[in-house]
């Protein structure tokens, strides 16, 4: 049974559970999103409190990045043979499609001991007629492969290639059955030689490959690339894709797609666990190349990717731009964080403003606004800049729990626009959301 679609397009873009070490692929003309799933670690288990903890995977899809389906549990630590059910060790997967199968690849611990006396991490293969399964896991794991995070590649040619980590990062070419190995693994050289390099996504854009990894150059990870002329290499150290997460976030984990002719940088934060940086979060941002075939950084964002409606609930906690002072955000519940956040607006023309809200379908003629304001307030809605024309104002009276208000808007133009919220009174004003009607 299909879980309740959820509705952001605003980051983190799933907000029930938490998504980690994101692989996104098209299949069929919709996004499909292959996270690991970060849980706490369950009590009685002799588990490392600290440590990610992850026994299952779900699938998610979605038509326009912002709603996003829950498929529910495809692969489960108990129904694979080979994997330790004690583990919890269901790292960074990837699916790939090929002749109208789906083979789901993933990492864990091996019951067994390999020949170097070491449990460790295998990579698994899990095969379905449908993206959303159901997949039938292999009995084995891939023969050859000591590691985490695989990445598999099908190049032009048909050729595949699989990728994954262990201290450096490896390649090899997959037989046509995407099960075995077809050749030995190959370490791939003139990547940086200090600091932990994993989770490889390899793209091919106008004939360069791209292999893209996080690394620690300082701290903790950063998202970089090489580029090179073929699947195997070499490749040429070339830049970094996302700078060390704001949030201090150890690791991050990145796919690269391109979709209705944009490329888009999906990856992890720990923006839903601030206190605990292994229940992480995917996010989407829009990701562009320079003429040379170089990426350009990218930021990351609360907004996010994709339009919100207007007639939908617009949490501007999500900002694009925000006033420096005056405005910020908080966690609704901090006993809850998946309930999202408010907008903190604390001084007379604080501001915060939320890109790219769609207008075009309806005529709105009143906006209905969330508040908490126990000292009474103003707000202002403008339209497209924080100097645009007010389209709505809403005295508050006072109150001391969360109220909806509804006032009549100005016409706004059928079109998509930015939206400014400003408080225009000295009391500080909580928002919610505001959505039109
Ligand atoms: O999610 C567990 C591990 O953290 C992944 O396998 C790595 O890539 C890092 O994101």
């Amino acid at each position: 049974m299909l879980a309740a679609p959820s509705l952001w397009g605003q980051n983190p873009v799933i907000r029930d559970q938490f998504t980690a070490d994101p692989s996104a692929r098209v299949f069929n003309g919709k996004v499909y999103l292959y996270p690991s799933h970060d849980i706490l670690a369950p009590e009685g288990k002799n588990l490392r409190k600290e440590w990610f903890c992850m026994a299952d995977y779900h699938v998610f899809s979605s038509d326009d990045l912002i709603r996003w389906t829950d498929h529910g549990v495809i692969v489960s630590q108990e129904q694979v043979p080979w994997v330790d059910s004690t583990s919890y060790s269901m790292w960074a997967p990837d699916c790939v499609e090929r002749n109208g199968k789906y083979y789901f690849y993933f990492p864990a611990n091996k019951k067994t001991q390999g020949p170097n006396g070491r449990r460790g991490f295998g990579i698994g293969v899990a095969v379905a007629d449908h993206p959303e399964g159901p997949y039938i896991p292999q009995p084995e794991p891939i023969q050859g492969i000591f590691g985490i995070d695989p990445n598999v590649l099908i190049d032009k040619d048909g050729q595949a290639y699989i990728y994954w980590s262990m201290g450096q990062i490896f390649v090899a070419k997959l037989k046509e059955n995407m099960l075995e190995l077809d050749s030995e693994p190959l370490a791939i050289p003139n990547l940086p030689n200090k600091g932990l390099k994993e989770g490889p996504w390899v793209f091919e854009r106008n004939g360069i490959y791209y292999l893209t990894f996080p690394h620690v150059e300082n701290k903790i990870e950063r998202l970089e690339y090489a580029m090179g002329n073929h699947p195997m290499g070499p490749f040429t150290m070339t830049g970094i894709i996302m700078d060390e997460s704001p949030l201090n976030c150890w690791t991050n984990h990145q796919s690269i797609l391109e979709w209705k002719g944009q490329w888009f940088l999906f990856y992890h934060q720990n923006e839903l666990s601030p206190k605990f940086d292994k229940n992480r979060s995917t996010c989407i941002d829009s990701l562009f190349f320079n003429a040379d075939g170089t990426i350009r950084k990218v930021t990351p964002t609360f907004r996010g990717v994709g339009l919100t409606h207007a007639g939908d609930e617009i949490h501007l906690d999500r900002y694009s731009l925000k006033s420096e002072p005056g405005a910020a955000i908080a966690f609704l519940d901090t006993t809850d964080t998946f309930a999202g956040w408010k907008t903190l607006l604390q001084s007379p023309q604080a501001w915060v403003q939320y890109n790219s809200v769609d207008f075009r379908a309806e005529r709105f003629k009143s906006v209905r606004v969330k508040t908490f304001a126990p000292r009474g307030g103003a707000l202002e809605i403008r339209l497209d800049s924080p100097e645009g024309a007010v389209i709505a104002q809403v005295n508050l009276p006072a109150h001391d729990a969360w109220q909806e208000w509804e006032v009549k808007t100005k016409k706004v133009k059928p079109a998509v626009h930015n939206l400014v919220v400003v408080a225009t009174q000295g009391n500080p004003v909580e928002l919610d959301w505001i959505k039109f009607e």
